[in-house]
């Protein structure tokens, strides 16, 4: 069977687009973007709150205090303990309602799920991602199932994934540093060279969608999009078995630099 990609390049989000759309974030098309943008929304909405309030007050006293009510100045230091006991409230509710909240709500995140990473029981889809200025290169195992082997799947720019399945991605660059972003999931992190990072994810949606590099990475950063194409698993096999086909003749397996990828540890 033939993979078909024009039948996934409908995707609903960028129909239709008018300027308002640019207020709200890419759908979210992950099983745990919904974590980060609870953080984001508490966050802006207790700033709208805080902000509201030091605008009542402000405009507030201004206007109860207005010469023509109150032709006869009041000095103060503001070192009165009333006005160090509100002082210190403000202080603290700011503290214990945005900083110290969304300090822990993100570390359990973190711990809870963002590392959390697949066990080999849940047979992650797993793949190598290299960053260089300015491309995204992917590698998949071919069907031996083992990176940087002859027979593995290399694709640039266009990562080719399956819905409804943990991926695990190994991370690194080849120059500077960038940073691997997937908008609709809410998840970026750093491409280090010399380094491996992780990250994983498990899509909900199939569809076409933007990778971008989220760290800038020299003049031509903004060449780094990328897309993501998130199959149904019947497709996703279709797509495999098609790109190893081709990687059988394609693969120039004389050139050192094909093997820049690396075996899976435990690290
Ligand atoms: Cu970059």
């Amino acid at each position: 069977m033939m993979f078909d990609l024009s039948r996934l390049m409908m995707n609903p989000w960028k129909m239709n687009a008018g300027l308002l759309d640019a207020f709200y974030p890419p759908k979210d098309i992950s099983t745990n973007g919904h974590l980060i943008d609870f953080l984001f929304y508490y966050t802006t909405a207790m700033n709208i709150f805080f902000f509201t309030l030091v605008c009542l007050g402000l405009f507030g006293f201004s206007y109860l205090y207005h010469h023509k009510r109150h032709p006869k100045p009041y000095y103060t230091h503001g070192n009165k303990k009333k006005q160090i006991l509100i002082t210190t409230l403000i202080g603290l509710a700011v503290f214990f309602g945005i900083d110290a909240t969304i300090t822990s709500i993100s570390n359990q995140d973190l711990v809870n799920t963002f590392w959390k990473f697949p066990t080999e029981e849940e047979k992650p889809v797993k793949v190598e991602v290299l960053a260089q200025q300015w491309m995204w290169t992917f590698r998949h195992p071919g069907e031996d199932g083992e990176f940087n082997t002859a027979d593995d799947i290399l694709v640039n720019h266009d990562l080719h994934l399956p819905v409804n399945r943990k991926i695990e991605f190994r991370i690194t660059s080849k120059d500077v540093i960038h940073s691997f972003y997937l908008p609709n999931t809410r998840l970026k992190v750093d491409a280090i060279p010399g380094r491996v990072t992780r990250m994983w994810v498990e899509l909900t949606e199939p569809g076409v969608y933007d990778i971008a590099c989220a760290e800038m990475c020299g003049t031509h950063h903004y060449l780094m999009k990328g897309r993501l194409i998130v199959h149904s698993e019947e497709d996703y096999l279709a797509w495999k078995a098609e790109a190893s086909r081709i990687a059988k003749y394609e693969n120039d397996t004389d050139n050192p630099e094909f093997y820049w990828g690396w075996k899976w540890g435990n690290n």
